[in-house]
């Protein structure tokens, strides 16, 4: 993409309303506008990076045995009164009723939208184990709506309901989420650490969240920080080993680490006092094993091999899509803007032009941007008439990794200058070892082919 015909409405104020640095650099950097309180528009730059995240979400669920499908967001109050969480659901959902008088909802969450689908075509244990998940807009009518995406009341989630026919397969499936969201959320350069949690309206006992440790988080956590020197790194891993998934699992839920609503002060006191930490977290994911509580009340029931008919077990887990854009920019950023992680970075490379109209400097930052384009990277190249400055403060601001800045006196020299964001170091190097360079750095970072 070339600047001069980008959209990209960078804001030169720091805007007043915004309390905590993502949601600042993510209006400063022209990635979202507010629609209204709680409700944003997604600008071309902020478009890129949810892709992005959604993009590696489906990889691991699909990764993981996961099938994509999608719900609407309206759904009919009837179905919740099955359930009967239209009465309990409170405030936060947001009721609308159609021309005909009918109740209906923007969907908060879709336990009981995909629990009609299930018993509508399945009805036997042969069809199972089965999980299906979407990747869709939900409505919550916050409260207090705040930090931007942090806390929305339109927000974008992926939210995945498993159906097993008891208990053990459906811990498995529990299991199976946990490793899958641990790869997912390293993938996109955070450690989100998953600690035992309390379950609120979506029901059952079992339920982790998983929380990116960062000051302006919104729940109070306390952790073993043994578990922050975990790192899942790229193990290949047997989604269908039940043994497989378990043993990950505990290693990853062994050191204690528990949100304030399950905070347990006598055990926390026997871990060594200089690992025993409490600090602030962001919820970015939180995955629930509810058993047969949506089943039963709804009548999803399957035959079991000796004929019999039980409710099926099952359990949902949830990515907040649009807050991993707030949580990653809190956990990457500096004084001069954002840093984005090499996996989820609108644009892979900067280029900057030092002496726009020079006709050295623009052949060579064409010939650059034409290379790149042909690896199956996306440049971004500050074609502008600006000072080098300016352009130098766009890019810090909106914070990718990598930069490549082309000026007269380098190219006299055969050198460009290529420069991480995150270290500010700088390497003089001839066009074609920056290109090469560019590859081996975002070789591990490739999406594939998407959903199909
Ligand atoms: C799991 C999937 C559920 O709704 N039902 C379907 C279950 N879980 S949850 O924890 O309530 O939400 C899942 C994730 O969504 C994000 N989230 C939000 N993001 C932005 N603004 C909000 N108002 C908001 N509410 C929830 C969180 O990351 C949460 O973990």
């Amino acid at each position: 993409m070339r600047l001069s015909r980008y959209f990209l409405p960078v804001l030169k104020e720091t805007p007043a309303e915004a309390q905590i640095v993502s949601h600042r650099y993510m209006l400063r950097a022209g990635m979202i506008k507010q629609a209204s309180a709680g409700i944003y528009s997604w600008l071309p730059l902020g478009l890129r990076v949810l892709k992005k995240i959604e993009a590696i979400v489906h990889e691991e669920q699909i990764r993981a045995g996961h099938i994509p499908l999608l719900m609407p967001t309206m759904q009919s109050a009837d179905l919740w009164r099955e359930s009967g969480r239209y009465d309990d659901y409170g405030e936060e959902m947001l009721r609308i009723t159609d021309r005909h008088n009918r109740d209906m909802l923007f969907g908060p969450t879709n336990e009981e939208q995909i629990t009609d689908i299930f018993r509508s075509h399945v009805g036997s244990y042969k069809d199972l184990p089965l999980t299906l998940y979407q990747i869709q807009w939900k409505f919550r009518d916050e409260i207090r709506p705040r930090f931007g995406v942090m806390r929305g009341r339109e927000f974008y989630m992926k939210d995945g309901y498993n159906f097993d026919i008891d208990r053990d397969a459906a811990i498995h499936a529990y299991n199976r989420h946990m490793v899958a969201y641990l790869r997912t959320y390293e993938r996109m350069g955070l450690k989100a650490i998953p600690m035992r949690a309390d379950s609120g309206p979506i029901g059952g006992d079992d339920t982790h969240e998983f929380l990116v440790l960062a000051d302006t988080g919104e729940s109070e956590v306390f952790y073993d920080s043994a578990i922050t020197d975990l790192s899942f790194g790229d193990r290949q891993v047997d989604f269908d080993s039940r043994a497989e998934c378990e043993a990950i699992v505990q290693e990853w839920t062994t050191p204690y680490a528990r949100t304030d609503e399950t905070h347990d002060p006598a055990l926390f006191d026997q871990i060594p006092e200089a690992r025993r930490k409490s600090s602030r977290g962001i919820e970015v994911g939180q995955i629930f094993y509810f058993g047969t509580k949506y089943s039963e009340a709804m009548g999803a029931n399957v035959t079991t091999p000796d004929g019999a008919k039980v409710p099926v077990h099952m359990g949902s887990h949830g990515i907040g899509v649009s807050r991993l854009l707030g949580a990653i920019i809190e956990a990457s950023h500096d004084d001069r803007g954002i840093i984005w992680p090499e996996g989820v970075t609108p644009f892979h490379v900067g280029i900057v032009n030092l002496k726009q109209g020079d006709d050295e400097a623009d052949a060579a930052c064409e010939a650059l941007y034409r290379q790149i384009t042909a690896m199956g990277l996306d440049p971004l190249y500050d074609d502008r008439n600006e000072r080098a400055g300016a352009k130098f403060a766009t890019m810090d601001l909106i914070g990718l990794p990598w930069r490549i800045t082309v000026g007269p006196r380098g190219l006299k020299n055969g050198v460009v200058e290529l420069t991480s964001r995150r270290t500010g170091v700088s390497e003089e190097l001839p066009p074609e070892q920056a290109l090469s360079r560019l590859q081996e750095i975002f070789e591990g970072h490739r999406l594939g082919r998407g959903i199909f």
